[in-house]
């Protein structure tokens, strides 16, 4: 049996990553560590959480004593870091959460994962680890910046974060490093384009934008809407996770991305003709401040070294995804019942 700590499942990545590790491993088992924050929802995993493979904890990873015990009674084998303020928006308003949770609650993870894994010293000085131990960090293609209208982002392209939250992520991956450049820790790093797909929170563009049509309002597109973000199906994000920690080599970072660019105009209108709702709910609202151009990942390492390759098309995901927020609408009702509205008004009212 290996036992994993993933944090942050309660919510959109997380919970689709638990789902399908505890589908596709029979010798896994998982203890999930989430704060229940706003973008956090127990019922998302309710179901899996059987006490046997699946144990829910909630609780904050900037918290140490917690995560010493958890260590210490789990005995983790990988840790799967997904607990993050993961909304740029939010970022722009309160950046100091970001840092919190996103920079220190993963130094905090780390300094617990080394204090249960070291083993010893080598000759050099260096740590030794425990066998079969690895820290696996889930971050972003946002780190590396914004492109013009040509080139991909790959690994070794030089990291220029523009909003709070990229910068925080940013700086998580260079403590990533550090530990393992320092200690020799056993990490591995995953830049990742952006997500689609079910338990999406609807702050997001995608469901934003299938819940205001469900919901009869008007649809906010962000300046003129020419803004390029690489889609992928969640569930490849999820088998990009699985297989770097199964074979991908410690110490290195993957980008995970499928060569899907979209305009966000043409999302909306895409959506709006799946749905049969006419363009004319289009609003065009005041642009995000230091709204990144265009991110495109070019993802030929992991895909040379590990046969990776997004496995769901657009054309079909997209329409998955929109029947499944048609599917489960009570779910994201519960989602927005609370703290959303406030968001919502705050962010769209007067933009
Ligand atoms: P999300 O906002 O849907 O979920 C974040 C989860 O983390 C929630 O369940 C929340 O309750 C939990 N959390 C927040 N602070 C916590 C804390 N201090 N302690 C414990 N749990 C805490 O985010 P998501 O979209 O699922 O993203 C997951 C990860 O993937 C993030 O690290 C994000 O940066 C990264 N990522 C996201 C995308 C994307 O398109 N959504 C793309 C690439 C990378
Ligand atoms: O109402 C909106 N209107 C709009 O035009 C919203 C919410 C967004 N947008 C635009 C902004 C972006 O150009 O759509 C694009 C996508 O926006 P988001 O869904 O907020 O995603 P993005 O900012 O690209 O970041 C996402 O991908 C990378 C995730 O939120 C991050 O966690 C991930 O790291």
């Amino acid at each position: 049996m290996k036992n994993y700590l993933v944090t942050g499942a309660a919510g959109f990545i997380g919970a689709n990553y638990l789902k399908y590790i505890l589908a596709k491993h029979d010798d896994v088992r998982v203890v999930v560590l989430d704060l229940l924050t706003y973008a956090g929802y127990l019922g998302t995993i309710a179901g899996d959480v059987d006490n046997e493979r699946c144990f829910f904890v909630k609780g904050d990873i900037c918290d140490r004593p917690l995560l010493d015990r958890l260590f210490a009674e789990y005995k983790f084998d990988v840790v799967v870091n997904f607990a993050a303020e993961s909304h740029v928006d939010r970022s722009i308003d309160n950046p100091q959460l970001f840092l919190q949770t996103n920079i220190l609650g993963t130094q905090n993870l780390l300094d617990a994962a080394r204090a249960a894994w070291v083993t010893g010293r080598d000759a050099q000085g260096y740590p030794t680890w425990r066998n079969g131990v690895r820290f696996h960090q889930v971050s972003t293609d946002e780190v590396y910046g914004s492109l013009g209208a040509e080139g991909f982002f790959t690994e070794t392209t030089p990291l220029q974060p523009h909003s709070p939250y990229s910068a925080s992520k940013t700086s998580a991956d260079h403590f990533v490093c550090a530990y393992h450049d320092t200690y020799h820790m056993p990490v591995s790093i995953t830049r990742c384009s952006n997500n689609y797909g079910p338990y999406q929170f609807p702050e997001k563009l995608i469901p934003l934008i299938i819940n205001n049509i469900l919901a009869g309002k008007p649809l906010p597109v962000y300046g003129k809407g020419e803004n390029v973000r690489d889609w992928l199906y969640v569930e490849d994000h999820c088998k990009a996770i699985d297989l770097i920690i199964h074979k991908g080599r410690v110490g290195e970072v993957y980008n995970v991305g499928g060569h899907n660019e979209k305009q966000n105009i043409e999302i909306v209108k895409i959506i709006c003709k799946e749905l049969g709702k006419p363009e004319s709910l289009i609003t065009h609202v005041g642009d995000r401040k230091g709204h990144d151009m265009r991110y495109a990942i070019d993802p030929t390492k992991i895909h040379n070294e590990l046969g990776w390759l997004p496995e769901t098309k657009f054309e079909d995901g997209i329409k998955k995804t929109i029947q499944w927020y048609l599917d489960n609408r009570e779910w994201w009702e519960t989602i927005i019942s609370g703290e959303y509205q406030n968001y919502y008004e705050k962010m769209y009212s007067n933009r």
